[in-house]
């Protein structure tokens, strides 16, 4: 803590390292390399309506997805600032379909890999809607020395190190964990510094809000359109039915419900039997901050941080949030198949 009663992301994440027995400081310089990242793209997005930056890059990454100018730069600086550190050995991004390696000596001795979404939600960049940064760390399998490997990534969610998000909205806000909670920083442009602004935070057991594309409600199973009219009954409590809110983009609804409580679904349809989002960098690393937040994260049946990864961009379906409405959720998807 400094004279200004501030815990600034690096004080706090050099703090917490002193509690990791056998902690050498790589991890943490491998989070101080991602906060560097975060506050780069801060900047161009903050500025994304004056600069040049809105728009189509031209390009179409493996999603199939035209990539904007902010999709390209992000994936830039994240890739450049997780290489810097030379703690990480390699990277899979959603903006390329294959893994990335970093064949540069320190890098090859990395301990750490990293999956990760560099721009997540970009279709609403030119509309002013927030966007986020989406990052899984894990240790890697294969030797130190040699390059990264695919079987490195393709490791359970359950084995993360880390994860997190950066949410760049009405202020721009780092939230992770390694296993010990999750904690929010939020970023003071006066000082540059991400600051302590969220300590421990846990999602409530229960919310009132529930979050998922009701345009798609001809697609969804039957215990899915169930639970949403379940919702949108009264409540015998407090005598009205749920909120529906959704953004569409996954760092910000997973924001808000994380902190008021509240339910996000992107189920399985018919023409999408995995739903919609990836595993390995936007469901894992979202389920282990639902987890350490009190929360529950599941594919409907199994939990996402125990599914093991066949491929890279792979699917899943994804219900978290609050524990007790992920549930509810999930009880309606077994009765329907009764
Ligand atoms: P839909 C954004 O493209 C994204 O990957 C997530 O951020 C968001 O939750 C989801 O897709 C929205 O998808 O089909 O509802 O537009």
């Amino acid at each position: 803590m400094n004279g200004y009663n501030i815990t600034t992301l690096n004080e706090f994440i050099i703090r917490r390292q002193a509690n990791i027995p056998y902690a050498k400081g790589e991890l943490s310089n491998l989070l101080h390399h991602i906060g560097i990242a975060a506050k780069v793209v801060h900047k161009k997005v903050n500025k994304a309506g004056l600069v040049d930056v809105l728009g189509e890059a031209g390009e179409i990454n493996v999603q199939g997805e035209s990539q904007q100018k902010l999709d390209v730069f992000a994936d830039m600086q994240f890739t450049a600032a997780l290489r810097n550190s030379g703690e990480c050995c390699g990277i899979a991004s959603e903006e390329n379909q294959e893994i990335i390696t970093f064949d540069d000596e320190l890098s090859l001795d990395g301990k750490y890999i990293v999956c990760m979404d560099p721009l997540d939600g970009s279709s609403n960049i030119d509309v002013n809607v927030s966007i986020g940064t989406i990052f899984s760390i894990y240790r890697r399998i294969s030797p130190r020395g040699d390059k990264a490997q695919v079987v490195d990534f393709l490791q359970e969610g359950n084995k993360q190190i880390a994860a997190g998000y950066i949410i760049y909205g009405s202020s721009t806000m780092m939230v992770y964990t390694t296993g010990l909670g999750v904690n929010g920083f939020t970023l003071d442009t006066g000082i540059g510094e991400f600051c302590l602004s969220h300590p421990n935070i846990k999602t409530p057991e229960a919310g009132k809000i529930y979050s998922l594309n009701e345009g798609n409600y001809n697609k969804f199973p039957e215990g899915v359109k169930k639970y949403i009219k379940y919702c949108q009954e009264k409540d015998k409590k407090t005598n009205r039915p749920y909120s529906a809110r959704y953004i569409g983009s996954l760092v910000a609804d997973f924001h808000r419900n994380l902190l008021k409580g509240g339910v996000f679904i992107y189920p399985q349809t018919a023409s999408a039997p995995n739903g919609k989002l990836r595993l390995l960098y936007e469901c894992n690393p979202m389920a282990f901050i639902a987890e350490q937040a009190g929360g529950k994260a599941t594919n409907g049946d199994i939990k996402i941080l125990d599914i093991k990864p066949e491929t890279l961009h792979q699917r899943v379906p994804l219900y978290t949030g609050s524990k007790s409405m992920v549930e509810k959720a999930e009880k309606f998807l077994v009765e329907s198949k009764k």
